[in-house]
């Protein structure tokens, strides 16, 4: 099939997912045409079958907010009649389901059926589409799309809450990994003793929003460093960066918390942590959980949203009521501390994530979701 992603390009998990879902179904055969404003930041710079087409956004003295959305719906437009797509996948709801809806209406005029497949993956249902400016163009944009999955049970089920759609049927299909790549025996020994010297290495890897915590993550590590030689590797950027920058000095612990910046290679990273922290109040999947799991790393975090779902509580890590960091401490310490039940912990990941959340399992149901959208059935 030719398939279009449209996706945001930045540092994030629905970018990394649509980028690695356009990576595996090229792999498989299928052309995939990216559609987007920017460069995907997971994307190699040459795959075979794998083109990228960057959208224009005209400037004028006019505009204080050059409308994004119609520039990218001209766009989509411009390269579905041309390459001749089959359909059109985009990822988070906002604002791409919308433009993608645009141009299914003009190509529409030129005697052109264009199913439109719209992925949910978090915020964009649970706090922007949650926004009185976004609510109705939000839900609109569902209900007009030909499928639309999410990426959990608990956004689902969200989606419906929130929207009430009368005509959106939601498909869970979860995010994936690659156990190939996020591998933790593929691991760079000299990358290990880098980051941690000989100590415990844990991490947390995030665009750093509010909703994710961050200094949650700095006050766990710092009760775990008070007992047992280790450090915190930090990946990716954000507003809260200052924020855990500044509670790494109140507790003492500057010295031994890394912060990386955007990486986009994570795999050899999260291969060489210990621990990994994701202590987001309202997280609808947590990719970067999945991927640590993969790579034999045990997740704590809190027991809200889609994480449950992603983390076996008590079996490939730890779950925390939200804000709870004395009960994650406590965790990672009796992780840290004994040999036999990190062992056990880490392998229940990698299981975990192997069985239920291959790259080989996962994709097929999309391309079986878009044979039906093709079709026409429902
Ligand atoms: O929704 C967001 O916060 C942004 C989004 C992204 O683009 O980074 O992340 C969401 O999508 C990921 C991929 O499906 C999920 O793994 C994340 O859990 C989800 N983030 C949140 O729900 C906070």
């Amino acid at each position: 099939m030719k398939i279009g992603i449209t996706c945001y390009p930045t540092y994030g998990g629905s970018g990394a997912v649509a980028t690695e879902l356009g990576i595996a179904l090229a792999a498989r055969g299928h052309e995939v045409h990216f559609i987007t404003y920017a460069h995907p930041f997971r994307l190699p710079a040459f795959s075979p079958r794998i083109f990228f087409h960057e959208v224009a956004i005209g400037s004028y003295p006019l505009f204080q907010y050059p409308p994004y959305d119609l520039a990218l719906a001209v766009r989509m437009h411009e390269v579905a009649s041309q390459q001749k797509l089959d359909l059109l996948h985009v990822h988070y709801a906002i604002p791409h389901a919308t433009s993608a809806w645009l141009a299914k209406q003009m190509l529409r005029e030129a005697g052109l059926d264009l199913p439109v497949v719209t992925t949910l993956h978090g915020t964009d249902i649970t706090i922007v589409g949650q926004d009185h400016s976004y609510h109705a163009i939000t839900k609109f944009s569902i209900e007009k799309s030909d499928r639309v999955t999410a990426v959990s049970d608990y956004l689902k089920d969200e989606t419906v809450r929130v929207f009430g759609c009368d005509n959106c049927r939601v498909e869970v299909i979860p995010n994936f990994v690659d156990p190939a790549v996020f591998n933790r025996s593929a691991c760079d020994a000299a990358l290990r003793q880098q980051l941690g010297d000989g100590r415990k290495v844990l991490m947390h890897i995030s665009n750093m929003r509010p909703v994710k915590r961050v200094t949650d993550v700095v006050q766990v590590f710092a009760a775990v460093r008070h007992e047992i030689p280790s450090v915190l590797v930090m990946v990716g950027d954000g507003p809260e960066r200052q924020a855990a920058e500044i509670e790494a000095r109140r507790l003492d612990v500057e010295q031994d918390v890394r912060f990386l910046g955007k990486i986009d290679g994570v795999a050899p990273l999260l291969a060489s942590a210990d621990l990994y922290l994701l202590t987001t109040d309202r997280e609808s999947f947590g990719l970067s959980a999945l991927e640590a799991q993969a790579c034999g790393v045990p997740v704590l975090g809190y027991a809200v949203g889609g994480l449950p779902e992603v983390v076996d509580s008590g079996v490939t890590g730890h779950l925390a009521n939200v804000g709870d960091v004395v009960g994650l401490s406590r965790a990672a310490l009796d992780l840290l501390g004994i040999e036999a039940h990190w062992r056990a912990t880490s392998a229940a990941a990698t299981q975990r994530a192997a069985e239920r959340f291959a790259t080989d399992r996962v994709i097929p149901r999309y391309e079986q979701l878009y044979a039906d959208a093709v079709r026409g059935r429902p």
